[in-house]
Parts: C-alpha cells; structure tokens; sequence
C-alpha cells in the first residue's frame, strides 16, 4: 500500500468532473486501498478520488471505524431540513467554516464487489457524503461561502498555498519524522 500525494486548491482536477467507473479492477482495488491509507494519514474522515489526482467517480470515507466505499455515488434523496456546521478538506489545510447542507440524505452507490447498495445517512456520515460527491462534481465547500466569508478563506489560503509548490501536498512528508525516514543517503553528510 503507498500513501498518496494530495492535491490542494489550485490543482484544476479539483474542478473537474470525474469518470463513472465500469469495471472493478484490481488496479482499482489497489487505488482504494491507497485511498484508505492515505486518507487515515493525513486524519480524514473522507477522501475522494481527485484529491488523489484520479478522475474516477470513487471517494473512500471513515467514521467511527466504519469504513465506506462509495463509487459512482449519487444522492438520491436530501431531507428538507438543513444543519450548519463546521467542514475543512485535506485539499485546503488548515481552512475552515461552517456549511449549510441537508441534514439527512440517501446516497445510491456501488461497492468493491460491483453491488449497488443505498445508505440512508445521518449527521457527521451525510455531511461527509455531500462533501465526498461535491468533490466527484469539482465542487468545493468553499463554494457555499458568502462572497465575505470566502474572500477572508482565500486570503488566509494565499498565505499558506506556498507550502504546496506544484499544488501538491507531500502527504508522506509532513512530519519531521516522515521527512528524516525518507532522507536521501547523500542528505546526511
Ligand atoms: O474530503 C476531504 O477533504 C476530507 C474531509 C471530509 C469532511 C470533513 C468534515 C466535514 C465533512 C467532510 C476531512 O476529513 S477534513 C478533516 C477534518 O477536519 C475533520 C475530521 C473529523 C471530523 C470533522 C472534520
Ligand atoms: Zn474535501
């Protein structure tokens, strides 16, 4: 399994559509698998397959040990009540807000062995849910933000985007430790 580099703001994948998946390969079982790896590394509760420089229509989600795989998910019905609060995304560290969404909603979704399955989603689950298949859409939480609240996100970006050269996120080489593991031979002299 290899933990992934994550695309940040900027990257145009992020704003991108994604591909409805056909087949389940094992190159796609190995890409999920990664996915899950990298998503518990860098302490996310989701993780969508352009956040990985992928196109395919496929996020992985983790809540309370309970993992999801949604592929070609679609929601199929979103409660009329609405629920605020807060939402940040491994593509955009350190960036938070509150977001207004349905409250409940049911995603359709197919799983690793090709069989279609629907949840029926509460609170934390249905949040992650509708941010998962916003970034399958090239949709970003951002984009619910008033014209205030997303210019003060922005320019507290600016200031931090240049830690990510290229629109990368080095997700395996954010700690001292990850950095010190993976030195080059020739960086100790
Ligand atoms: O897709 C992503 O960028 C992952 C994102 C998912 C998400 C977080 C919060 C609300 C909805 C969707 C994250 O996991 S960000 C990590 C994080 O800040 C968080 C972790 C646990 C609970 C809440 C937020
Ligand atoms: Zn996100």
């Amino acid at each position: 399994m290899s933990i992934l580099d994550i695309r940040v703001l900027g990257d145009p994948i992020l704003r991108q559509n994604t591909v409805p998946v056909q087949e389940i390969t094992d190159e796609l079982r190995t890409l999920v698998a990664d996915m899950f790896e990298t998503m518990h590394y860098a302490r996310g509760i989701g993780l969508a397959a352009p956040q990985v420089g992928r196109t395919e229509r496929l996020a992985v989600i983790e809540i309370e040990g309970e993992p999801l795989v949604v592929i070609n998910p679609e929601i199929v019905e979103r409660s009329s009540g609405k629920a605020k609060a807060e939402e940040g995304c491994l593509s955009i560290p350190d960036i938070y807000a509150d977001v207004e969404r349905p409250k409940d909603v049911v995603v359709r979704a197919m799983d690793l062995d090709g069989k279609t399955y629907e949840v029926q989603a509460t609170e934390l689950l249905a949040r992650c849910l509708q941010h998962e298949i916003d970034h399958l859409d090239g949709k970003l939480f951002l984009d619910y933000l008033s014209v205030l609240k997303r210019t003060a996100a922005l320019t507290k970006w600016k200031l931090t985007q240049d830690k990510y050269p290229g629109f990368i996120r080095r997700t395996a080489l954010e700690t001292p430790e990850d950095r010190e593991r993976h030195k080059h031979p020739d960086e100790e002299l």
